[in-house]
């Protein structure tokens, strides 16, 4: 090869380079989700070459080139499915909490707090500190969670009321209108009825 051909063959590929460059797609709908982070493109308004992620957000508030503009329900995540398992409007990929729980009857584990006192007309006063087992009712099919709650329960009568706490009674403890164990008070114990 002359020095000549090399030197043309050269400016050819300099060319090329060139015209790859320079001839980005035009922002519009050839702006895929995969390629919105890297494409460029030229602007259709000013001709100018841009990123599909900037014509995106100024054009579709696309933010996180997913495809979705307004409505996107993480609108700094890519979730181009919108996922919403739980139906709150925030899509999985970005929700704190992928469920919907609610408290069940279950109380596996109770303990009485030590510090109860006597009210008059002979009723006590204590806290009742329950593990309560939470389901999600949602179609996210998240694992249940025990979760600790103090219960404030003021209606335990004594058998022998003025003198004894109600160790023997029968107490209903309850979040609500739920009716989550019914239990013996067993000094600090609370065992299931
Ligand atoms: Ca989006
Ligand atoms: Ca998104
Ligand atoms: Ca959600
Ligand atoms: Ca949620």
């Amino acid at each position: 090869m002359t020095c000549r051909s090399i030197l043309v063959a050269l400016a050819l590929m300099t060319v090329f380079a060139a015209l790859a460059q320079a001839a980005p797609t035009v922002c519009n709908a050839e702006c895929t989700p995969s390629s919105c982070r890297t494409q460029s493109c030229t602007d259709p308004e000013s001709g100018s070459t841009i990123t599909c992620q900037a014509w995106g957000t100024y054009n579709v508030s696309d933010w996180d080139c997913d495809g979705v503009g307004s409505g996107d329900n993480c609108p700094s995540v890519a979730n181009s499915s919108q996922a919403d398992c739980d139906g709150d409007g925030s899509g999985d990929a970005c929700d704190s909490e992928n469920a919907t729980y609610q408290p069940t009857n279950d109380a596996s584990v109770c303990h009485i707090d030590a510090h109860s006192s006597l009210l008059p007309f002979g009723h006590w006063d204590f806290d009742v500190e329950a593990d309560i087992r939470w389901e999600d009712t949602s179609s996210c099919n998240a694992p249940d969670e025990l979760r600790t709650q103090v219960i404030d329960v003021e209606t335990c009568w004594s058998d022998l009321p003025f003198l004894l706490p109600p160790k023997f009674d029968c107490c209903w403890i309850e979040i609500g209108s739920r009716n989550l164990c019914t239990a013996y008070l067993d000094n600090d114990q609370c065992t299931g009825s």
